[in-house]
């Protein structure tokens, strides 16, 4: 089951309700990126109270399965098995890959995210099937993601794990060329989509690009 779409995971879309003024708005957003041909999506609201994180994810469910896309839920195996997601997406501190894999069987795809070329290494020992590695760039908020790691890690990444890696962390369209040619295997963002002016046009313009 896995193969057969984890080798098309090439734009990884990550929600952010707080860049939206109400949550409609956000959902319109993501269905803009996914009329436009967006296949995969994370969602990522780290503070929500379960509850209100159940019914996004079912919501998402509906909305993503309209277009026939993945949905990955972040650090949640239970959510993610609840609404019936494809994946799971685990942080450092979530419950370990392998422990994920023991609940779910071979129902949720995982991915991790990862830091450094350590984590990276032990990610894909532990069970991951694809990782995220950054920040590669500056991102907005330093805090929340910590300082970039820069576009060598990626390459050293590379040449030490064979499951997919994915580039994040200030991903931006005139980025795209450089994390390609590193090695990565696609992106992952929040803002060069969410914030996009034209949203369709952009993703477009980024499948384009990761091609
Ligand atoms: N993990 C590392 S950087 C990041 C996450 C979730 C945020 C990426 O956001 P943006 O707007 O694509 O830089």
């Amino acid at each position: 089951m896995k193969s057969e779409w984890l080798k098309d995971l090439k734009l990884y879309l990550i929600t952010d309700r707080k860049l939206f003024k109400a949550q409609c708005s956000m959902y319109f957003a993501i269905e803009s990126a996914l009329e436009a041909g967006s296949g995969y999506i994370q969602l990522r609201e780290k503070d929500l109270p379960v509850k209100e994180l159940l019914e996004m994810a079912v919501w998402m469910r509906e909305l993503t399965g309209e277009y026939d896309a993945k949905l990955f839920i972040n650090d949640r195996v239970d959510i993610a098995l609840s609404a019936g997601a494809d994946g799971i997406h685990l942080g450092q501190n979530s419950i370990p890959p392998h422990a994920a894999r023991k609940i779910s069987g071979d129902k949720l795809i995982i991915g991790v995210s990862t830091h450094s070329i350590d984590e990276a290494v032990n990610a894909e020992r532990d069970g991951a099937d694809f990782i995220t590695l950054g920040p590669v760039y500056e991102t907005p908020s330093k805090l929340k993601y910590g300082n970039p790691v820069g576009i060598d890690s990626l390459r050293k990444v590379k040449s030490r794990v064979s499951i997919p890696v994915l580039a994040i962390g200030g991903i931006k369209l005139n980025k795209v060329k450089e994390v390609k040619e590193a090695g990565a295997d696609g992106i992952a963002l929040i803002s060069a989509i969410l914030t996009a002016e034209n949203i369709k046009e952009t993703t477009k313009e980024l499948l384009r690009l990761l091609k």
